[in-house]
């Protein structure tokens, strides 16, 4: 296992979020991906579910013959009104969940379907620990010991991750995605945290993006929370790749701290 407080980049962590500040207004130039469905002749949705990223747009079809059609959010999110055989509709979809969608001339005959617009990563607001190992399914650590480990917190649901402060130690709990891609890309990170005791003058306190480069090196970006005693307060920090890659960790970070540090909902999405 790649350890984080061996990355040399990491030092550098206060010079590169500011790197990232000037970097991000071009985030907006960065074009997410468009889904496609169509309205059939046998009066479906096809696909009728299709799971996307947040950012990422549905782009409807009315591919039938002769059938007019509609979607239709079940909440009225959106609606596109008839659509004829040629025409097309498009939605974006900003925040994660399931959305639910129907024609309106043919919900009766079965004809429904769904988005999921899911974060990158999983089991993000910790809930899941199946083995009861005290370690979010599908998390890993780094640095961390016993007595850093899940606890009952209602934030998000019912569980959030708790570390407390060493300061000698790069604390990181992380989810690693083998996940290759090219300089510019675009991710956006963020979470959730409260702190009792982080000292100013600690190491790095925040949700953190590590590229793993095809060149070897690493690149190492955080989105920082305030360094002192606080409730729930929310980072989110978008990054573009500063180089070719081949995996992107993202990472609930408390590097030589003091305290005690309560994170949720830690996500990795693209913008
Ligand atoms: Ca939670
Ligand atoms: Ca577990």
């Amino acid at each position: 296992m790649k350890r984080w407080q061996r990355s040399p980049a990491l030092g550098l962590c206060a010079g590169l979020a500011l790197v990232v500040s000037a970097l991000a207004p071009l985030a907006s130039v960065v074009m997410a991906a468009t889904a496609n469905v169509s309205e059939t002749n046998s009066l479906t949705f096809q696909p009728d579910t299709i799971v996307i990223n947040v950012g990422d747009t549905v782009m409807w079809t009315n591919t039938s013959t002769g059938i007019p059609h509609t979607t239709t959010s079940d909440t009225g999110l959106w609606d596109s009104g008839t659509m004829n055989p040629g025409a097309t509709f498009s939605h974006t979809f900003t925040a994660p969940g399931t959305y639910l969608y129907h024609c309106t001339f043919h919900v009766n005959l079965g004809m429904v379907g769904s988005i999921i617009v899911a974060p990158l990563n999983s089991n993000t607001s910790f809930e899941i620990d199946a083995n009861g190992d005290g370690t979010p399914d599908g998390w890993s650590r780094s640095g961390l010991t016993g007595v850093d480990t899940l606890v009952n917190d209602p934030n998000t649901g019912s569980r959030a991750f708790q570390i407390n402060g060493s300061s000698t130690a790069t604390k990181v709990l992380f989810q690693r995605l083998v996940r290759s891609g090219s300089a510019g890309q675009s991710f956006t990170i963020s979470g959730w945290s409260k702190d009792t005791g982080a000292s100013s003058s600690g190491g790095s306190y925040g949700v953190a993006l590590r590229f793993e480069n095809t060149d070897g090196t690493t690149s190492i970006f955080v989105a920082p929370f305030s360094k002192s005693t606080h409730g729930y307060q929310r980072t989110a920090l978008t990054v573009m790749a500063p180089k070719a890659f081949r995996a992107v960790s993202v990472a609930a970070l408390y590097q030589r701290q003091t305290g005690t540090a309560t994170f949720d909902d830690v996500t990795l999405t693209t913008p």
